[in-house]
This record gives structure tokens, C-alpha cells and sequence, in this order.
């Protein structure tokens, strides 16, 4: 691309990823290998690879814009710019037409979202007001009633982003909008919203990036009734993060509801209490065994299993519990899970092998009894996980004859750790799963095209099939391989620790840094749907309005009696741009065609004004 002197640029840079500045000079023709003379805002001179030169839109300056696709050039700079402004102001919601940006802000926005909010937006038309997560699901609200249909709200981004907060406030606004206000204090709307509580102390754990990282993936289905109001819920939860309760890594923790009952103990101690059965108002039923503290007795027998150690024993390849302490501590995990010691001790240091002749048992060693230990935690949690999400349902009760619901779905998102193990391939392949929805809907949504009468079924966008392919494809996937190495390996030894020696970056997302944020653009998949609209024809004209701005092009032409339609084709052919479509009542432009317009124009204009200079020199 030529860049006259004086053009206003972004230009790659190292540290702030893209820097404002200025062309001094730029070669006559362009080539691949042309180089960009220009200053930045500091004053400083550089000579810059062309290719690493876009255009700026000066006139941004003065203020953003609500919607990404307002921008006069979107390109990564201008996107984050953009969302950089509107942060500083806390204005931390952007469109992408109907995509909605989120900036988490790590502060409390109380203000952003109480009931005067929601009242705002209640019913009002998507785009009146400013964005807001209360604008997306009142969208969603307002089409499953209209349209008597389901809908659904994907919440992505990558870990720490904020959607679990995201997904809460979406829960919360559309509970408000459907809930029957009724004054009941165990309302379906009450049960929806603290059935997040619940999920999160059993489901939630800190990571380096998330202080309440969701490890598990969680869809909630809002159902409402035919006048709309809130009828029921289901939560469907997808592969809880297993290992977490038997390995964690550095500066990580275990889900939060062992240390709540760790703390919760001691008060168990303080207020001295004994068995319900010593107590007359409570031996009237003998349903001594709340659910709650079967719960809390799974958890606590998690905890002492983990403590059971093993020696090596005397026979070749056999093991022995270690010590007196791990005796207790496996007495308290038999009592606790209410089976009997002895035999919970068999089943960790033997294995049964089932053969035609009948069943052998098989003493194992130490570190083979430590995986028997620490399977058995991990599937025992698993399972009270199960079990409270089914009861989570139950209790919230869901309406069998609700035809429209809403789903919100978040998961957990992208990770990408310096040590990387089977979770995150499992986290991430859910994520590029999710991208490739996304990516489908956006182009399904451009029908824009086809109303215009667009051709646009040979649209290139790179798509991530190749990399499902690489994970999912039968038989050669990196799963199916894995499932035959694991059939083959099944004998062998769950345990390679990975150790994340991360340094934490927690502290650095608490500021606006252009290179992190571009990162979670990128892997949120932002920039994703960015490129999407630009492999499509992100700026689309009115005719009138492209003749008018750009009528100045093809001066010989204005006179004559051309419509505005092979108006705008000449003007475009002149400037030998191609790949562009003319709609029936809009042109649509490929992604830099406008810059280089605006440039021809500028040019124009300038000759034109050192003409009318010259002139009126010569004049006086
Ligand atoms: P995540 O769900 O996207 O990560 P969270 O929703 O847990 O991320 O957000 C992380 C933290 O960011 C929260 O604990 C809040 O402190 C803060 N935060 C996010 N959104 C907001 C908001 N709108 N207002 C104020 N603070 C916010 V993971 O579950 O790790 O992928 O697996
Ligand atoms: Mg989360």
C-alpha cells in the first residue's frame, strides 16, 4: 500500500504491540519488501517493513465507537485501541453487531449492574442504549418470545476473562425479566441463581490465572412457560477436572469446598455437639443423616485417603500400609465412607485379575497402590459432583412442558500453561469446538448478503477444522491414538507430576496491557470474528453515499448518464480493486479497499487545494 507523508499509521512495535505515528516517506510503488519511513507520537524516527503499516482513522480520536464494526478500518490496532478507550472510561462493553466484547474489569461496577440497570434495559431496542451483557440477554429474552423459540448465549474467552461473572449477570438479568415476583423466598429464580454458589465451592478451584477458575464446563437451561415467565432450570454439566483432587500444582489449590470444611470444623469442635439421637427434638424421626453431611463425610474421607501412605512390602512387588499415622488416617477414611478398613486396605494393595479359571489376586507395589488411592478419590468426587447437580435439578424442579428456553453456556476457557498436560488438551479442544460454532453462526448471520443478492458462498475464512481433525478424527486422531496407547498400556504406571512453575500474571490483568489483551483477543477468539467479517465485506455503501464521498474519482464521468450503480463499478475498476460485490442497493467492499479509496481521495483533494493555492497566488 502507498502511504502519502503525513498519513496517520499504526506501526508494529515491541513493546505497546502497535504505536501511533506518522508516514515521512514511503516509496513511489509499493513492493513486499518496501520499507516505511515514519515518526512516532514520541518524536522518534523509524524505518518500518511496510507490511507492518495500517491505516489509523484520526477522527477515532476523539471518541470510540459502541460497535466494532463502526470502525472506519478494523484491523487488531484499531479493534484495541478502541476497547483500550472505552476501558479507561469503564465503559467495558463493545459490539461486534450482534457479538458483544466484554473487558473484565477486576474492579466492582456495582453501579452497572443493579435493578435501575436492569429496568433500563428491560424491552428497550438492541443498540438504543450503550452495550451492556443486559442488552444480550434481553435480545434473547425478547426473540424467545416473539419467535417462540429457544435460544442461546455462548459466553467465551479465555481463562480469567470473566465469564462465569459474565454468565451469572445473564443468569441474574433473565431471571429478573421472567421471574414471577411472587415474594416466595425459595423461588425457582432464588434456586436458579444459588445453585452458582453450590457449583462453584465443588466445581471452582484457584489456578495461576483464575482465583475461581471453573473446572468443569456448565450449559443452564432457563426454561420459561408460555406467557414467558420463568418455569424451571436444568443444569448440565460437561468433564470436571479429576486430577485436581488428588494433584495439584504449584501455588494452585484443591476446589474450594474442602477448605471451607476444613474451616468449618473447628466450629464443629467449638460448639461441642454430638450424635442427633442424644437430641429428644431431633430422635422423633430417626433421619439423622442429613444430605448435607454426607456430603461433608465423602469430603472429609477424600481428604484422609489422601494421607494413606504405602510402603514396599516384603514380598517381591507387593506393599504394606506405612505407618501408625496412615492407619488413622485410613480408619477415618473406612468410617467416614462407611465400609470396612481392612478391606478398603486389601482393595488399594492387591488387584483382583478376572480370568476364565476363575478370579487372581495380585498383591501390587507402592507406587501402584497410590494410583489405586488416588483413582478411588478422584472417582468418589467425581460421582458427589454427579450427585449434586442431580439434586441442584431436582430441587429446582424443571418444567417438562416448557417449549422455549434460554441457554447459557460457559465453560472453562482456553489455557495454555508452560507445562501443558491432558486437561488442557480436553479444555482446549472444547474451546476450538465452540470457536467453529461461532464461526458458523457468524456467517450464517450475514444476511445482509442475501438480501443485497450477494454471491458469497466462496467467502475464504480459515477455519479450524484441520485442528478438530488433528484431535477427533477417527481412526487417526490424537484420541483415538490415545486410546489405543492406553488399551495397550493399561498395565503400566496416571503419574508424571507437571509441575506449572509459572510465574503468576494475575497482577498484570489488572491493567490494560495491549500485548495481554491482544492475547485473550486472539485466543477468545475475537479477532477471529474480526477476520471472519474481514474475509466477508466488512464495509458496505449505500450507493449515494459511496458516489458522494467518492464521486470526485471519475470527475469525466459525473456528467454523464450513469446510474449510481456503474457509477460506483467505474470508480472501483479505476482503481483496479477487485473482489468487490454490488449489491442491489449497497456496494460491499473487501477489507482495506475503503483505506485505499480514501487515499486516492486525499490525494485529489490536496492536488486540487495546492491548484486552488497556486491560482489564487497568482490571482492577488
Ligand atoms: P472465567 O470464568 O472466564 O475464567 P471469571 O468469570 O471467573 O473468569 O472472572 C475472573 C475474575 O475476574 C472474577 O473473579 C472477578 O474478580 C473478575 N471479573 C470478571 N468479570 C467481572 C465483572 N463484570 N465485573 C467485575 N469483576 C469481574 V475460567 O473459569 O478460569 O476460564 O476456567
Ligand atoms: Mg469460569
Amino acid at each position: 500500500m502507498i502511504f502519502r507523508p503525513g498519513t496517520a499509521v499504526w506501526v508494529e512495535h515491541a513493546a505497546l504491540t502497535w504505536a501511533e505515528a506518522e508516514v515521512v516517506s514511503s516509496p513511489a510503488s509499493p513492493s513486499s519488501k518496501s520499507s516505511v519511513t515514519v515518526v512516532l507520537s514520541t518524536g522518534v524516527k523509524a524505518v518500518v517493513d511496510g507490511r507492518k503499516v495500517l491505516p489509523r482513522d484520526t477522527e477515532a480520536d476523539l471518541g470510540g465507537v459502541d460497535d466494532m464494526t463502526k470502525l472506519v478500518y478494523l484491523h487488531e490496532p484499531g479493534v484495541l485501541c478502541n476497547l483500550a478507550r472505552g476501558y479507561t472510561l469503564n465503559e467495558i462493553y463493545t459490539y461486534t453487531g450482534h457479538i458483544l466484547i466484554a473487558v473484565n474489569p477486576f474492579a466492582k461496577l456495582s453501579h452497572m449492574y443493579n435493578m435501575h440497570m436492569m429496568e433500563q434495559y428491560r424491552g428497550v431496542q438492541f443498540s438504543e442504549l450503550s452495550p451492556h451483557v443486559f442488552a444480550i440477554a434481553d435480545a434473547s429474552y425478547k426473540a424467545m418470545v416473539s419467535e417462540n423459540r429457544s435460544q442461546s448465549i455462548l459466553v467465551s474467552g479465555e481463562s480469567g476473562a470473566g465469564k462465569t461473572e459474565t454468565t451469572k449477570l445473564i443468569m441474574r438479568y433473565l431471571t429478573f425479566v421472567g421471574g414471577r415476583a411472587t415474594g416466595d423466598i425459595r423461588s425457582v429464580e432464588q434456586q436458579v441463581l444459588e445453585s452458582n454458589l453450590l457449583l462453584e465451592a465443588f466445581g471452582n478451584a484457584r489456578t495461576v490465572r483464575n482465583d475461581n477458575s471453573s473446572r468443569f464446563g456448565k450449559f443452564v437451561e432457563i426454561q420459561f412457560d408460555k406467557s414467558g415467565r420463568l418455569s424451571g432450570a436444568a443444569v448440565r454439566t460437561y468433564l470436571l477436572e479429576r486430577s485436581r483432587v488428588v494433584q495439584i500444582s504449584e501455588s494452585e489449590r484443591n476446589y474450594h469446598c474442602f477448605y471451607q470444611l476444613c474451616a468449618s470444623e473447628q466450629d464443629a469442635d467449638k460448639y461441642k455437639l454430638a450424635h442427633p439421637r442424644n437430641f429428644n427434638y431431633l430422635n422423633q424421626s430417626h433421619m439423622y443423616e442429613l444430605e448435607g453431611e454426607a456430603i461433608f463425610r465423602t469430603l472429609a474421607a477424600i481428604l484422609h485417603l489422601g494421607n494413606i501412605e504405602f510402603s514396599p512390602g516384603k514380598e517381591f512387588d507387593s506393599s504394606v500400609i506405612k505407618d501408625e499415622k496412615c492407619k488413622f488416617h485410613l480408619q477415618m477414611a473406612a468410617d467416614l465412607l462407611m465400609v470396612d478398613a481392612s478391606l478398603l486396605l486389601s482393595t488399594l494393595c492387591y488387584r483382583t485379575i478376572k480370568t476364565p479359571e476363575g478370579n487372581i489376586v495380585k498383591a501390587v507395589d507402592s507406587s501402584a497402590a497410590v494410583i489405586g488411592r488416588d483413582t478411588l478419590a478422584k472417582t468418589v468426587y467425581a460421582r458427589l459432583f454427579d450427585w449434586l447437580v442431580d439434586n441442584i435439578n431436582k430441587s429446582i424442579g424443571q418444567d417438562m412442558e416448557s417449549r422455549s428456553q434460554i441457554g447459557v453456556l460457559d465453560i472453562y476457557g482456553f489455557e495454555c500453561f508452560k507445562y501443558n498436560s491432558f486437561e488442557q488438551l480436553c479444555i482446549n479442544f472444547a474451546n476450538e469446538k465452540l470457536q467453529q460454532h461461532f464461526n458458523k453462526h457468524v456467517f450464517k448471520m450475514e444476511e445482509d448478503y442475501k438480501t443485497e443478492e450477494i454471491n458469497w458462498s466462496y467467502i475464504e475464512f480459515v477455519d479450524n477444522q484441520d485442528i478438530l481433525d488433528l484431535i477427533e478424527k477417527k481412526p487417526i486422531g490424537i484420541v483415538s491414538l490415545l486410546d489405543e496407547a492406553c488399551l495397550f498400556a493399561s498395565n503400566q504406571d496416571d503419574p508424571s507430576k507437571s509441575s506449572y512453575k509459572f510465574s503468576s500474571v494475575a497482577s498484570r490483568f489488572k491493567k490494560f496491557e495491549n500485548g495481554s489483551v491482544l492475547q485473550q483477543l486472539r485466543s477468545g477468539g475475537v479477532l477471529e470474528a474480526i477476520r471472519i467479517s474481514l474475509a466477508g465485506y466488512p464495509t458496505r455503501r449505500t450507493y449515494s453515499e459511496f458516489i458522494n464521498r467518492f464521486g470526485l474519482l471519475v470527475p469525466e464521468h459525473m456528467d454523464e448518464r450513469f446510474d449510481e450503480r456503474s457509477l460506483t463499478q467505474r470508480i472501483l475498476k479505476q482503481l483496479n480493486l477487485e473482489n468487490f460485490q454490488l449489491g442491489r442497493t449497497k456496494v460491499f467492499l473487501r477489507a482495506g479497499q475503503i483505506a485505499v479509496l480514501d487515499s486516492r481521495r486525499g490525494e485529489i483533494l490536496d492536488n486540487a487545494s495546492r491548484i486552488l493555492q497556486g491560482y489564487f497566488r497568482t490571482f492577488i
